[in-house]
């Protein structure tokens, strides 16, 4: 028997499973991605958008976090999935705001601060803009980060790529209510510019510190929001000069707001601050 844990941050949803106290973290749960498949299934599983496994550390962090997409395929980080993971720590281990983790990933070190408010603000680290890091055979544009125009479905798109330790690509449109996330979503994700496939981002820009998006994930398909995926949304959007930098940025998903902030250089931290909330604990059988 499985048991588990179900964390939601603005409807992007993960099964935590603690495996801290693994002796055997690498086969920790057994996890096939046949497993990670059936646990997300949304009938004849639990039902979620990835698995998280909070395990031992293994790069001098006080925790290591593993995220896997519905797909069962793995991901290097993720950003709604760390504040859900910071949340169940807390409530599990019973700490209060002020409470800030090291949490070793693929992407290297995360930093979770649980806020006075509930919400959970997250030194994201610095984004990945060298194509190689993202990666993608985009190459460096006018603006700093990897560009291109990119046919899809017959339309060439002005699209620009980042990595917040996994690859997104954030592609501005006018109305992002009125375009066709499934078809575009699903023909990007696996374009050849991109070898480790990649996550989608319609994007519309409302104001300098205002955007709104819509997600295709890679390994998962539509969702609600992306923490990573708005990261690099606003990451492009103040190299491109359509956002400012250095204040916080609404963005605005499906699921709900996030505040994200950037200072345009480089080497700084991407900052990200949002809900997350428990929904129930269960055990499965798998
Ligand atoms: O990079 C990927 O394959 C993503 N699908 C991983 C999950 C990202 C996430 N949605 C986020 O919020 O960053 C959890």
């Amino acid at each position: 028997m499985l048991q588990f844990s179900k964390y939601e941050g603005l409807g992007n949803d993960f099964l935590i499973l603690d495996g801290r106290s693994e002796p055997n973290p690498d086969h920790a749960f057994a996890l096939t991605p046949a497993a990670v498949e059936k646990l997300c299934d949304r009938r004849f599983g639990v039902g979620g958008d990835g698995v998280i496994l909070a395990l031992p550390p293994r790069q001098g962090g006080e925790l290591r976090m593993r995220i896997f997409n519905a797909d069962g395929s793995e991901a290097e980080m993720c950003g709604n999935g760390i504040r859900c993971l910071a949340r169940f720590l807390a409530d599990r281990d019973g700490d209060g705001p002020g409470r800030c983790w090291e949490v070793d990933t693929a992407a290297g070190r995360i930093r979770p601060e649980l806020q006075p408010d509930g919400q959970v603000r997250v030194d994201m680290g610095p984004p990945f803009l060298e194509p190689a890091a993202v990666p993608t055979h985009l190459p460096v544009g006018p603006a700093g980060l990897p560009q291109g125009e990119l046919d899809v479905l017959g339309e060439s798109w002005s699209v620009a790529a980042a990595g917040m330790g996994n690859p997104h690509v954030v592609v501005p449109v006018a109305d992002v209510a009125a375009l066709d996330l499934e078809r575009i979503g699903a023909t990007l994700e696996v374009h050849p510019v991109f070898p480790a496939r990649t996550n989608v981002h319609l994007v519309e820009v409302l104001s300098p510190n205002h955007l709104s998006m819509r997600v295709w994930e890679r390994g998962a398909g539509p969702t609600l929001a992306c923490g990573t995926g708005a990261c690099a949304a606003v990451v492009a959007g103040i190299a491109r000069g359509l956002l400012a930098p250095a204040v916080p940025i609404e963005v605005q998903a499906r699921g709900g707001r996030l505040r994200i902030s950037w200072s345009g250089q480089a080497a700084d931290h991407v900052m990200m601050t949002g809900p997350a909330e428990p929904v129930f604990d269960g055990v499965m059988q798998l």
